[in-house]
C-alpha cells in the first residue's frame, strides 16, 4: 500500500494519557500507519507503554504485548519463532519497540542477540534522550551537556558528561541489512523508512528522535519544530544504511546554528549562562562531524561489510 493510502489508517488511537505535544506518540502512530494492520508489537516498559495502556483501556488496534524494560527484542524474537513453528507466520510483521533507555542501555544485550540470530523483526527506538517515564534521568542517548535529573548542571558538574551513543552504527556493526534514522518533522520520510524496513527479511533497526515536552523543557507546540531543528542543525542526521552501505543521507539545504535548536529547551539553559561558550563549541563540533556524513560504505570489514 502506498504511503498516501496509509495516512487514513489509525492503529494507535487517541484518548491515551500522553503529554500534549508528545513526540513519541506522533512517531508511534506514524510507525503503525506505515506498518498496517498485520503487525504484532512487543513494547518495552517506558512512557509509550504506560500512557497507551492505562487499565482497562488500550490505544492499540493491533496485537500488542508489554515486555519488561530490557527484553522487547527477546519477546519479539520468541513470537517470531513460535509463529513460524506453528505455521502461522505468513503475512505477519513483528515490531519490537522501546525508548532510548530500553534500547541503548538495559535492552542492548537482547537487541544484540536478536540482530545476531537474524530474526525477522523491525526494532524501533523512540529516542527522547532520557528515562522520561521515571522522572527524566539520563540515558546513554542523552546528548552531551544536557540537564537531566541525574546530570544536573551545578558547582560540581555541567550537565551530561558523555556523548550520545551511536546506536544506529552499533546496529550496522552487527551486519543488520537495514538501519535508518527518522524524526517527526518528516512524517513521510519516517513512514517510507518503516515500509522499506518491513519489505526486507531479517533484523531491521529504526532510530526515531522524539522530542519530549517535560523532559526537554519546551512549549508543547514546538515539538515538530524542534525535531526539524535537530536535523537542520546537523545534531540529528537522517540517513539509511543498506547492507553496510550508507545509501541515503537527507541533508539540510542550509545548516542552522546549533543555538537555534538548543535555546528553546530548558535542559540546555545553562549553556547560555556565562561559561557556556566552550560547551557550545563542543556541540558545534559534533554538528560539523555529522554534516560530513555522505553515502558510501559504513562498514569496511567484518560482518555486514559490502562485498
Ligand atoms: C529492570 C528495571 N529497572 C528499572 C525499571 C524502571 N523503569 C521503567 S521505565 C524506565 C525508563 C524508561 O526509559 P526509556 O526506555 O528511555 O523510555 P521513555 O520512558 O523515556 O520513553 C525505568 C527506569 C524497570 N521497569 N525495570
Amino acid at each position: 500500500m502506498a504511503v498516501e493510502e496509509r495516512w487514513v489508517i489509525n492503529l494507535m488511537e487517541p484518548g491515551h494519557t500522553g503529554c500534549a505535544g508528545c513526540g513519541q506518540a506522533i512517531a508511534a502512530r506514524l510507525v503503525l500507519k506505515a506498518a498496517g494492520p498485520r503487525v504484532i508489537v512487543a513494547n518495552a516498559t517506558g512512557c509509550l507503554e504506560v500512557y497507551t495502556t492505562t487499565y482497562p483501556r488500550s490505544s492499540w488496534e493491533v496485537p500488542w504485548i508489554h515486555s519488561l524494560f530490557e527484553n522487547a527484542a527477546a519477546v519479539a524474537a520468541g513470537m517470531e519463532v513460535t509463529l513460524k513453528a506453528m505455521g502461522r507466520y505468513e503475512g505477519i510483521k513483528i515490531i519490537a519497540q522501546a525508548g532510548d533507555g530500553g534500547t541503548a542501555d538495559i535492552g542492548i544485550g537482547c537487541i544484540s542477540g536478536m540482530f545476531e540470530r537474524g530474526h525477522d523483526i523491525l526494532y524501533v527506538c523512540y529516542d527522547n534522550e532520557g528515562y522520561m517515564n521515571t522522572g527524566y534521568q539520563r540515558s546513554g542517548l542523552t546528548p552531551l551537556r544536557a540537564r537531566t535529573t541525574t546530570s544536573p548542571p551545578g558547582r560540581l558538574s555541567y550537565g551530561n558528561r558523555t556523548r550520545k551513543k551511536n546506536m544506529p552504527m552499533i546496529a550496522v556493526a552487527h551486519g543488520v541489512p537495514y538501519v535508518a534514522t527518522a524524526t517527526v518533522s518528516e512524517p513521510r520520510d519516517l513512514m517510507r523508512k518503516v515500509q522499506r524496513a518491513l519489505e526486507i527479511e531479517g533484523p531491521k533497526y529504526l532510530h526515531i528522535l522524539v522530542p519530549c515536552v517535560p523532559g526537554w523543557g519546551y512549549e508543547s507546540e514546538l515539538t515538530v519544530e524542534l525535531a526539524r531543528l535537530a536535523v537542520e542543525t546537523n545534531l540529528f542526521p537522517l540517513f539509511e544504511v543498506e547492507n553496510g552501505v550508507i545509501a541515503r543521507v537527507k541533508k539540510p539545504k542550509e545548516a542552522r546554528p546549533v543555538e537555534d535548536y538548543l535555546r528553546p529547551q530548558r535542559r540546555f539553559a545553562h549553556l547560555f549562562q556565562p561559561g557556556g561558550e566552550e560547551v557550545l563549541e563542543e556541540l558545534r563540533r559534533i554538528a560539523e562531524e555529522n554534516s560530513r556524513l555522505e553515502p558510501g560504505p559504513a562498514r569496511l570489514f567484518g560482518p555486514g561489510a559490502p562485498e
